[in-house]
């Protein structure tokens, strides 16, 4: 039923064998060293995670408060309990769904991403969850959607700042259909074999590892597959400063600050900013965009 949208990569071509982690290794060092930010032992690791205390209580949540410690406080509040998700557009299999049932049985192995903000400040985390491919295979994308729109949840009862309407709400994000079925990018569900929490964007949140934090939206309630671009939120906030693509570019600055550099939250107050690289230290994803000019679509 579900036809397999093609494109030529497989883990093996884009994933450094380092960057996965076996989720019962994680489990095993988790039970050693505690949950205080340290893998499994003994495995060359070509990243340090950030601590789960850093993962979880600095965090952009706009429908939570805009300050970097709002989504912890208040987020505790919204019921992932019962979520649902809408698939529509071009798909063979549109519906509202339970998410237990759309995602059972996808979940796989953990990955340790870079994960840059656009405000300049990066983290490591290792996710849990699966690839959005597997997703978008099931539910079977069709012929003519070039596009992928997500949506997130808005509740106004427990998140302040959708009633203070500090941006348009819903939070809505979108990638080019190619972008979507690439292998790094995934739908997180955990952080550390555990739950995601609320604040980093429970039941299920995209994460798209080149890109500025921005474009992994949080708490997805509706995935829409298009044939036109969609809007996105930061875009729609403010063009000139926030594009489409917004691929992490150390060559493109934001129009208010260098992106040429990065400060790892956890370093320490005086810690050293450390050079940010190119699609965020993730090489392989440049062939998405071979002989597009990344200054205009930036
Ligand atoms: N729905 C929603 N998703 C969102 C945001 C938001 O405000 N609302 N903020 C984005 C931004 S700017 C960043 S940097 C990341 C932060 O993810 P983290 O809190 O898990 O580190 O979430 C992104 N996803
Ligand atoms: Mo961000």
């Amino acid at each position: 039923m579900a036809r397999r949208w093609t494109n030529d990569l497989t883990h093996d071509d884009v994933t450094p064998e380092g960057l996965w982690l076996n989720r019962r290794h994680i489990l095993a060092g988790l039970g050693a060293a505690g949950l205080a930010g340290l893998p499994a032992a003994g495995r060359a690791q070509p990243l340090e995670p950030n601590s789960w205390d850093d993962i979880t209580s600095y965090n952009n949540f706009y429908e939570f408060g805009t300050g970097k410690d709002d989504p912890v406080r208040n987020a505790g509040a919204m019921d992932t309990s019962g979520w649902q998700v809408t698939v529509d557009g071009l798909v063979d299999n549109p519906g509202t769904y339970d998410l237990a049932e759309l995602i059972g049985g996808l979940e796989t192995e953990e990955r340790l991403y870079r994960f840059r903000c656009v405000e300049a400040w990066s983290m490591v985390v290792p996710w849990n969850g699966f690839e959005l491919a597997d997703l978008l295979d099931r539910v079977g994308v069709q012929e003519g959607a070039r596009y992928v729109a997500f949506e997130t949840a808005v509740i106004p009862e427990v998140m302040p700042g959708v009633r203070r309407g500090v941006l348009d709400f819903p939070y809505v994000e979108g990638l080019r259909l190619d972008e979507a079925m690439h292998p790094l990018t995934i739908m997180a569900t955990g952080i550390y074999g555990r739950d995601i929490p609320n604040q980093n964007g429970a039941p299920m949140r995209l994460v798209v590892p080149w890109k500025y934090g921005f474009k992994s939206i949080k708490s997805i309630v509706r995935i829409s597959l298009v044939e036109d671009q969609p809007p996105t939120s930061w875009n729609k906030a403010n063009a000139r400063e926030y594009g489409f693509y917004s691929n992490v570019n150390p060559n493109v600055d934001h129009p208010r600050w260098s992106q040429a550099t990065e400060r790892r939250i956890g370093g320490g107050l005086f810690a050293q900013r450390q050079e940010t690289l190119m699609f965020n230290g993730y090489p392989e994803v440049a062939g998405l965009y071979e002989g597009m000019d990344l200054t205009e679509f930036f």
